[in-house]
């Protein structure tokens, strides 16, 4: 489809005609149309085939001219022209805050200023101070629009947005007027990190919702608020700088639309749409739509339902397939099918708490069993056990499960794989433990065959049950290890060990790509929070819709099955 193509084109013209200072009425023209087109539910080659570009909402006859130039052509004229006159890389400056066009248009005539390093230059040389109009106050505007523009590149991870939204969510559902009030976008779909928080709200009237949200205590800033919607930067509390919360305020009859709409993702509101239009509908933020008859919008689930689907979990909706599969996905994993935490580290390694104490957090959280799988001896900064040590807690831990009614206490390891890809423990010392979760440590480095050879040498030891995160990736600080994953994959489940979904939000390893690659190879997968207190227990909704956006089945993660299905699982594992 061009769509995509047209929309950016037009939207890079608005831009550069703004630089250029042209007729604003124009200028929206563009953007208008650009947005049109990007949120069209059809190939606009179609619509211009039919002859009837000028009836989607938001094209006029110019605009509708510069479709089919470009369809003709391969190309649009003045934005050739507009291209010859200014550097592409012009319309990034319009993106720093403090930064209007006029200003952009000044410093690349003045100073050749055409990316945000000439503008650094010149801001470090006082030449741009010494331009008339600008000044010392300028330059520390823009130097904090720069600063913005840099963090806001940044993504949030999930563990850190999730509280964040929540605490804002609880917040605007106590506003007197306010109904239902949601979490949208990427935070919804569960997705490992996300750019900015989208939140809707319910109400008759936006705008004291609007005024009270703009002045919460979490709130650092406010970006713009209007009658309907707002957006505010909030503080992360690990210091690491701000989050931006979208909040929109929608009428009943809409709210199950909007909601739709800003969970996203696109591609998959992009799908739906064309599904509406091929019925003749319209699908958008305020409901669904046959000419002026409202069909579905205060619920999303009426939405789905009228479209001909199931309500489509947020976590599919990545257009990965779900559309096709009419939204059903069999046996979709769900949070409260867990029934064990099976990677948990206490104060005999690296963990906070005691055996016991970590049996009581797992018993709060309703839980039927629990690993207990401290470090193994070349972990030395976590405080590894030797093999005599292990042995020893083992010894404990079985005294303890033996004083437990119906909770169930296996005796682990999280054994490190070494370089060579052998295990800490000799198969002697794995053989008289319960649950063996093997890892990879240290030397993350090594070359794609070496370390791909690793991970499988741990796979197939028959003691192992499951491979311990095994990307080795940690969000926004450490890269993933270079690894052959079609291979790691088909050797689990050739071997049948599991393949771990780590649900630490500094982790969520496996990912969702390679979660959906496992679950069509027919893996075993184990969702554990890797606890090390009781608090990081509670990351387990994590891992859960890392799975399910994986695709996972409730039938393969072995942590739903029953304290006896998975003894019978190990047996079965180590007759192999
Ligand atoms: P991110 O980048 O982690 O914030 O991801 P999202 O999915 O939360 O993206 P965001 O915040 O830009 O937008 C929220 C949702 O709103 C998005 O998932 C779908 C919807 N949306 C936003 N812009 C557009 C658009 O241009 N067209 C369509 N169809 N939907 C859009
Ligand atoms: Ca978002
Ligand atoms: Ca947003
Ligand atoms: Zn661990």
């Amino acid at each position: 489809m061009s769509n995509s193509q047209i929309a950016q084109i037009f939207s890079q013209m608005a831009d550069l005609m703004e630089i250029k200072g042209e007729d604003r009425f124009r200028i929206n023209a563009y953007r208008t149309a650009a947005r049109a087109i990007a949120d069209l539910g059809e190939d606009v080659a179609d619509v211009a085939a039919r002859n009837e570009l000028l009836k989607i909402p938001g094209v006029g006859k110019g605009t509708a001219a510069k479709i089919i130039e470009f369809l003709r052509e391969g190309k649009i004229g003045v934005h050739q022209e507009l291209l010859e006159q200014y550097p592409p890389g012009l319309r990034q400056l319009l993106e720093i805050r403090g930064l209007g066009p006029r200003k952009v248009e000044t410093l690349y005539r003045e100073l050749n200023v055409a990316s945000i390093a000439d503008l650094r230059a010149c801001i470090a040389d006082g030449r741009l101070q010494r331009l008339k109009g600008f000044g010392e106050k300028t330059a520390k505007v823009i130097l904090e629009g720069l600063e913005f523009l840099e963090q806001a590149g940044q993504r949030t991870p999930l563990g850190i947005a999730a509280p964040i939204a929540a605490e804002l969510r609880d917040a605007v559902s106590r506003f007197p007027g306010a109904g239902r009030v949601e979490i949208a976008g990427s935070l919804r779909r569960g997705r490992d990190t996300v750019a900015d928080l989208d939140m809707v709200c319910e109400a008759a009237d936006g705008k004291p919702i609007i005024e009270q949200f703009t002045r919460l205590g979490p709130v650092a800033q406010i970006l713009a608020a209007g009658e309907t919607k707002a957006s505010v930067l909030v503080d992360r509390p690990d210091g690491a700088g701000q989050i931006q919360c979208d909040l929109r305020v929608v009428p009943s009859e809409s709210f199950g639309a909007a909601l739709q709409y800003f969970t996203g993702s696109k591609e998959h509101n992009i799908r739906l749409r064309e599904i509406a239009v091929k019925r003749g509908w319209l699908l958008n933020e305020y409901g669904l739509f046959k000419g002026e008859t409202r069909l579905a919008g205060h619920d999303e689930a009426g939405i789905y339902a009228k479209l001909g689907f199931p309500f489509i979990p947020p976590e599919l909706r990545e257009n990965r397939g779900e559309i096709e599969a009419d939204g059903h996905v069999p046996d979709l994993l769900e949070y409260g099918d867990i029934r064990g935490e099976l990677h948990a580290h206490t104060t005999a390694s690296d963990g906070r708490l005691t055996i016991e104490e970590m049996v009581e957090a797992a018993r709060e959280r309703g839980y039927q069993y629990l690993a207990i799988t401290d470090h193994s001896r070349s972990s030395v900064i976590a405080g590894g056990l030797s093999a005599e040590d292990v042995l020893r807690h083992a010894a404990e831990i079985r005294a303890l499960n033996a004083r437990l009614k119906d909770f169930t206490l296996l005796a682990g390891a999280e054994c490190d794989i070494l370089p060579d890809g052998s295990l800490d423990y000799p198969d002697e010392v794995l053989a008289q433990l319960d649950w063996v979760v093997a890892s990879i440590h240290a030397s993350q480095h090594l070359d794609r065959d070496t370390q791909t050879r690793r991970s499988i040498a741990a796979l197939e030891n028959p003691y192992v049950c499951v491979l311990g995160h095994p990307s080795g990736r940690l969000l926004g600080r450490r890269d993933a290890m270079d690894l052959d994953w079609d291979l790691i994959i088909k050797t689990a489940a050739r071997t049948g060990t599991a393949l771990e979904i780590n649900a630490s939000w500094q982790r969520l390893d496996l990912n969702d790509h390679h979660v959906r690659m496992a679950t069509e190879a027919g893996c075993w997968l184990s969702i554990n929070t890797d606890a090390h207190s009781a608090a990081d227990m509670d990351q387990m909704s994590y891992g859960v819709q890392t799975a399910r956006r994986g695709w996972a089945r409730k039938a393969r993660v072995l942590n739903t099955f029953t304290a006896a299905r998975l003894q019978k699982w190990i047996a079965a594992k180590r007759a192999r």
